[in-house]
């Protein structure tokens, strides 16, 4: 138990990857927190983050392993716990050989030693997993075709030589807070805000301009704004001499009609031109792509093809005129830590829980870690009986999750100043950080390498998982490419793509054809269907809301021509149905101006939002949740 001041990190999955410090209060039985001294450059946590201290004692938090019973859960000592596991285990590798034993890990928390948890699965030989993410795998895509890599741009060099930030649909001052001030300093010095949008938001009311696109109609715009640079010859001088297919990108981009990729992109051709116009005289501009862009079948063109944009616009050339995404943060990960397992199958992300019961040779097992499918991704209905048909499945976390409910056995897991050594980098500033137990779990939580630290020692597995935790700490400490700027707060000197000799870029090729961009489902009745989009929002990470009161009704934004389509005006109360959940969600109907016709938005992280969304894969195995179509009814009872 600490009561120094200690370093403690947001684990949260938000490129805040917010840093303080914390200690331990005996007197009053409470964690004290204070923020890093102001010129380090580290912001201290936002309110969502500063939940994570008084969760702490929280009633739904889990105490003990359980069991599942014939009518509820009950507790079990962890030996127990672990016996069961390791049994279960032992008989998964007998029917299905390594791969008879599945893993599935998600973003409930980006600390380093995260990347450990599947060393006890690798050591039995190998396992069934998953391959790609909920979150960034078909923008990650479309950069890599142009990049061969997701360019980094560290967040220094925005401010250093940055003026003004294009956000395509990344809603900043919900969603990347660390953002906003970066963005005011630039405006300081007199650059200017710009966001394309498919509807109101904080971002766009914050912002100096803004401009409106269909959903998915970003590429046609960005391919629209290549077309007029080349015409025009106002492309940066010189943005050819690092692409490889400079000739074949011209003669395809003036192959394509301006009045179709406008009207593709669902905006006017004066809208258009006002965006051309400020490109020009806001420059430098560096582009931030959001994730609500390629949540769709073509996402990885969406990025693809406004990376082209910052291309012609000069970004290897200016300082400044990049583009930036994510990143990953787990970068300084020692990755020679982990063998790649002899034995290995991995289904798409969205193909996983399907993939499951079909699987030849069979899934006996599931290790669930850092992850709520159940309420998180696509057809999350589907999961909870997929998750249930399987012989036997585990669950960490630290409440009993919609996806916990479903499993055989669920382990109390500990919060991440209950633990450590461990480390944090973030996928939106530079800085890692290294962190330490502040005090011990309540109840018998463990960590989540210390519960698997049992699996292995009952199954006589040598490889230790704590001990591969001591090492990734030791490797990380001997670094010499970090400085160290505080006690336990290292800046790392990151690359910048953009500014490395060997960056260069293959620019698209193609484009989806717009109208549908590809039939994704079966219609029922096309002038009847919403596309539905759903959207992170501020009050909480992801579906890390237990400890919010639950919305009953969640906001459906319209469009004023469907509201009065449809015979709906904002606050009446309806419900979001389609066949795969014929009961559907209640909602209330908020008309938003800014909409166009044919889609709605609602919040994600709803606990049945994902019962409407399909299991679709999309190249790069991204998950296209934005291609789920549902339809509105007056709410009656069901
Ligand atoms: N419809 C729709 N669905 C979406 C999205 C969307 O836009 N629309 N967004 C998607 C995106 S971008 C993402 S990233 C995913 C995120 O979805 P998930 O990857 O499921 O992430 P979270 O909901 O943040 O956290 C998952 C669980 O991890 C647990 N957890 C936290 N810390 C720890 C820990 O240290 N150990 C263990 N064992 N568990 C821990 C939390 O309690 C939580 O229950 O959701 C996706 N789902
Ligand atoms: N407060 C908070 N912060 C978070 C999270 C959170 O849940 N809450 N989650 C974290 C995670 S895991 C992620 S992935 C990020 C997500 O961060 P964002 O990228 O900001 O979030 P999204 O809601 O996925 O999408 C952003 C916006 O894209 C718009 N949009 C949808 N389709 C299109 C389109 O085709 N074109 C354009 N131009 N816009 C479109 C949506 O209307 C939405 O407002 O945020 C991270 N930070
Ligand atoms: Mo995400």
């Amino acid at each position: 138990m600490s009561q120094e001041w200690k370093i403690a990190a947001c684990p949260h999955d938000c490129p805040g990857g917010c840093i303080m410090e914390a200690r331990y209060d005996v007197s009053s039985d409470r964690l004290q927190t204070r923020r890093l001294e102001k010129d380090l450059g580290v912001d201290g946590f936002c309110p969502k983050g500063l939940r994570w201290f008084t969760r702490r004692n929280h009633p739904s938090r889990l105490l003990t392993p359980l069991l599942r019973g014939e009518e509820s859960f009950y507790p079990i000592s962890w030996q127990r716990a672990w016996d069961l596991w390791a049994a279960a285990l032992e008989k998964g590798l007998q029917r299905g050989g390594p791969l008879g034993n599945a893993f599935y890990r998600s973003a409930g928390s980006l600390y380093f030693s995260k990347n450990l948890l599947a060393a006890v699965h690798g050591a039995l030989g190998g396992y069934t997993t998953s391959i790609g993410n909920l979150c960034s795998s078909a923008g990650n895509q479309g950069l890599r075709n142009c990049f061969s890599q997701v360019p980094v741009l560290p967040r220094e060099e925005i401010l250093q030589k940055g003026r003004s930030l294009l956000l395509w649909g990344k809603n900043i001052v919900e969603n990347h807070r660390s953002l906003v001030p970066l963005a005011g300093e630039l405006r300081r010095r007199g650059g200017s805000m710009g966001v394309l949008e498919i509807r109101s938001t904080p971002t766009v009311s914050w912002a100096d301009r803004s401009w409106s696109v269909i959903p998915g109609g970003d590429c046609f715009l960005a391919a629209w704004l290549c077309h007029k640079l080349l015409r025009e010859k106002e492309a940066f001088p010189g943005w050819f001499q690092r692409v490889a297919n400079a000739e074949e990108f011209v003669t395809f981009v003036e192959s394509l009609q301006e009045g179709e990729l406008l009207s593709a992109g669902g905006i006017s051709r004066e809208e258009a031109c006002s965006l051309y116009e400020w490109l020009l005289e806001s420059a430098p501009v560096t582009h931030c792509l959001g994730y609500g862009i390629q949540r769709y079948l073509h996402g990885e063109t969406q990025s693809w093809w406004v990376a082209a944009l910052a291309v012609l616009l000069g970004a290897f050339e200016a300082p400044g005129r990049g583009l930036v995404f994510g990143k990953n943060e787990m970068a300084l990960f020692p990755s020679s830590l982990l063998e790649e397992p002899s034995s290995k199958r991995s289904f798409p992300e969205s193909q996983f829980w399907h993939a499951l019961a079909q699987a030849s040779p069979p899934v006996h097992t599931l290790g669930i870690f850092c992850a709520n499918p159940v309420k998180q991704a696509p057809g999350g209905g589907d999961i909870a009986q997929a998750i249930r048909n399987l012989p036997f499945s585990v669950c960490l976390d630290v409440t009993l999750t919609e996806t916990a409910r479903c499993c055989s056995l669920v382990l109390p897991s500990t919060f991440f100043f209950e633990e450590g050594p461990d480390w944090r980098g973030s996928y939106g500033h530079s800085f890692l950080c290294r962190t330490e137990a502040i005090l011990p779990p309540p109840g018998e939580c463990l960590g989540d390498l210390a519960i698997l630290e049992g699996v292995r020692k009952t199954l006589g597995l040598s490889l230790s998982p704590e001990a591969l935790r001591h090492s990734m700490d030791s490797l990380l400490l001997e670094r010499t490419d970090m400085e160290k700027i505080h006690p336990s707060v290292y800046a790392w000197r990151e690359q910048n793509f953009w500014e490395e000799s060997s960056s260069f870029a293959k620019l698209p090729l193609r484009l989806p054809s717009p109208h549908p961009f590809e039939e994704p489902v079966k219609r029922l009745n096309s002038s009847e269907e919403l596309r539905l989009i759903t959207c992170h929002v501020g009050e909480y990470i992801n579906g890390q809301n237990w400890d919010l009161p639950e919305q009953e009704r969640i906001p459906i934004s319209l469009s004023t021509e469907d509201a009065k389509r449809f015979g709906l005006s904002s606050g009446s109360r309806v419900r979001l149905w389609n066949s795969k959940n014929p009961c559907g969600i209640s909602g209330e109907v908020l008309i938003d101006p800014r909409m166009g016709s044919g889609y709605c938005a609602v919040p994600q992280g709803g606990s049945r939002i994902n019962s409407l969304t399909d299991p679709l894969v999309s190249p790069g195995y991204g998950v296209p949740f934005s291609e789920s179509f549902v339809r509105v009814r007056i709410e009656k009872e069901c």
